[in-house]
């Protein structure tokens, strides 16, 4: 038996325009999440993070931001979950905004140094400042890398995260002002030109044998437009030219092998953009393959 695993629905979607990621963690589940991780020997408990009774939907746009009072509450309301001792915790969202709430929460659960793979078309690092959209699921790496300008806006953070602790991994839509607060901030990046270059296992080794020597806690962030929108349509941000089926593997399984993945999220899923329940399948199924699911018994080849 793995060591426990605890799906956490947080159907946020205030951090965006478009609705419809409130259905995620119901989609997930329908796919058969719990069953999946059940059969691979986990023991499964379910909890649910409630949405917060300001604006549930997201209705109060004040200025440029859209709906930054529910946004706020949510990350609240995330923030204040404890996640019981010793389980692996799986958040079902729910839009991207929700990482502002669990990469603090996940950095504060021990003393170890905290990072983060993110996997993502999108560098999520705005500001309220710098946002031309107005859309909170856009500025999650700001805040919890410290940023002051949420001062106001979002509670403080339960714990910040050190940039130079982050692999974004699958970036190709950057806005302008993120480049340059990506640089700025030292975080580390291999975009999806990079990956064509080199692969994409590079990159993630390097990663996973710093948290390694660190003897560090690693969460895992996935977008679902880190994939490609070929075999993932179910997302409102899609963007042509992300990871393929066997990459998007090869991650999962190389995560499976280190053995370091103390938290996990999965983001943007949209359900109702979804063809068949398609991408959502897919999603199940590249959770099992973190979890263990393999093509063959063998551990991938380091080196
Ligand atoms: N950078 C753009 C913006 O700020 C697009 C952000 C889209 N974000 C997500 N999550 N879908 O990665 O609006
Ligand atoms: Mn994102
Ligand atoms: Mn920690
Ligand atoms: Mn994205």
């Amino acid at each position: 038996m793995g060591r426990p695993i605890q799906l956490i629905d947080v159907p946020v979607q205030s951090g965006a325009r478009r609705r419809g990621c409130v259905m995620g963690p119901d989609a997930l589940r329908t796919a058969g999440m719990a069953e999946v991780l059940t059969d691979l020997g986990y023991g499964v408990s379910t909890a649910s993070i409630n949405p917060p009774a300001t604006s549930p939907d997201g209705a109060d746009t004040s200025g440029d931001l859209h709906a930054p009072e529910a946004c706020a509450a949510w990350i609240a309301a995330i923030q204040a979950y404890d996640v019981p001792a010793g389980a692996l915790p799986i958040f079902l969202g729910g839009d991207h905004l929700l990482a502002a709430g669990v990469v603090p929460a996940m950095a504060s659960r021990s003393d170890r140094p905290q990072f983060v793979l993110w996997l993502d078309a999108h560098s999520d690092i705005h500001t309220p400042a710098t946002t031309t959209s107005g859309n909170l699921h856009g500025t999650p790496v700001a805040y919890f890398t410290g940023a002051p300008e949420f001062e106001g806006v979002f509670p403080p953070p339960r714990a910040t995260v050190d940039p130079g602790k982050i692999l974004m991994l699958g970036l190709r839509s950057v806005d302008p002002d993120e480049k340059a607060a990506l640089v700025r901030a030292g975080v580390v990046t291999a975009d999806m030109r990079t990956i064509d270059e080199h692969g994409i296992a590079p990159p993630l080794r390097r990663f996973l044998d710093e948290v390694r020597v660190a003897n560090g806690d690693l969460h895992v962030s996935l977008d679902v437009d880190f994939l490609d929108p070929s075999i993932a349509p179910a997302v409102g941000t899609t963007v042509p030219g992300g990871a393929t089926f066997r990459e998007a593997h090869l991650v999962m399984e190389m995560l499976h092998d280190s053995g370091l993945v103390t938290s996990l999220d999965i983001a943007e899923l949209n359900p109702f953009l979804d063809e068949r329940g398609r991408t959502t399948s897919l999603i199940v199924d590249l959770i099992a393959s973190l979890f263990g699911k393999a093509v063959l018994d063998r551990p991938t080849r380091r080196g």
